[in-house]
């Protein structure tokens, strides 16, 4: 079970010599990135969730954006996703994640940045629903992209038969489209529409990280439709 989020007021837990920390929140998809990391390479860690709307006060001091992921290791800190996700990778080589072909570095760099794109889909959903219909647009030239890269690389994974970082880096975001998308078919992918991108999330699927870090669609929407009506429900699920 989750630890609760940390709140203002709260007392840093003391570090352990050695022991990897993961600060997150517990339905951040940035973070969902480290954990899939961490959960791939089975990395001994231990996670400090943290209330993102009430902040402890020493959260600024580990990290000046004050955002989740951080990864804490004795005198090291680390922040922003990638970054964590990328040091993770290189100094637990096994289950390596990062391709080692420059040219096939380079391409998953472009559907990175390519990624960054949909953040502004995916806050149009979450705050204004009724823009729907541009967002399906913006979407459907974005899942066209993603489908044919696919089909060029022949799958399951972006990463080919086993997933690349960069299929981690995608998860997360999808996770949450997928769970619109049972509120509107417009956005939903599914083997009608985009079979090469139905077929990568049942792939994904069946991965223990993946199992190990998702969420189910019911909890996911209730989580987003607090922070659209500025509840900020961080612990729900949590005893
Ligand atoms: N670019 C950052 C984004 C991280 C991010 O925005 N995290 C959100 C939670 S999902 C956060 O910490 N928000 C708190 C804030 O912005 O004050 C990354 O990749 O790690």
């Amino acid at each position: 079970m989750p630890e609760k989020h940390l709140r203002s007021g709260s007392a840093l837990p003391p570090l352990k010599a050695g022991v990897i920390r993961h600060y997150s929140m517990l339905y951040c998809p940035f973070a969902q990135r480290v954990r899939l990391v961490l959960a791939h390479k089975n990395i001994p860690h231990e996670t400090v969730n943290v209330h993102l709307k009430d902040k402890p006060e020493w959260l600024q001091q580990k990290n000046p954006q004050g955002t989740v992921p951080i990864l804490e290791l004795d005198d090291k800190i680390i922040y922003e996703s990638t970054s964590v996700s990328e040091y993770l990778d290189d100094v637990f080589p096994s289950n390596k994640l990062q391709p080692s072909d420059p040219y096939r570095k380079a391409q998953d760099r472009i559907l990175l940045e390519y990624l960054g794109k949909l953040g502004a889909s995916f806050y149009t959903l979450l705050l204004k629903p009724e823009e729907i219909e541009k967002v399906a647009e913006d979407l459907g030239k974005h899942f066209k992209y993603y489908e044919d890269t696919l089909v060029k690389r022949g799958g399951p994974y972006f990463g080919g038969k086993t997933p690349a970082m960069i299929d981690f880096y995608m998860w997360p975001l999808f996770e949450r489209f997928q769970a619109y998308g049972t509120r509107n078919k417009k956005i939903y992918i599914d083997k009608s529409n985009y079979p090469k991108l139905a077929e990568w999330l049942e792939a994904l699927k069946t991965l223990p990280a993946v199992q190990a870090t998702s969420t189910d669609t019911k909890t996911l929407l209730h989580f987003l439709d607090s922070v659209a009506d500025g509840t900020f429900d961080y612990d729900y699920g949590i005893n």
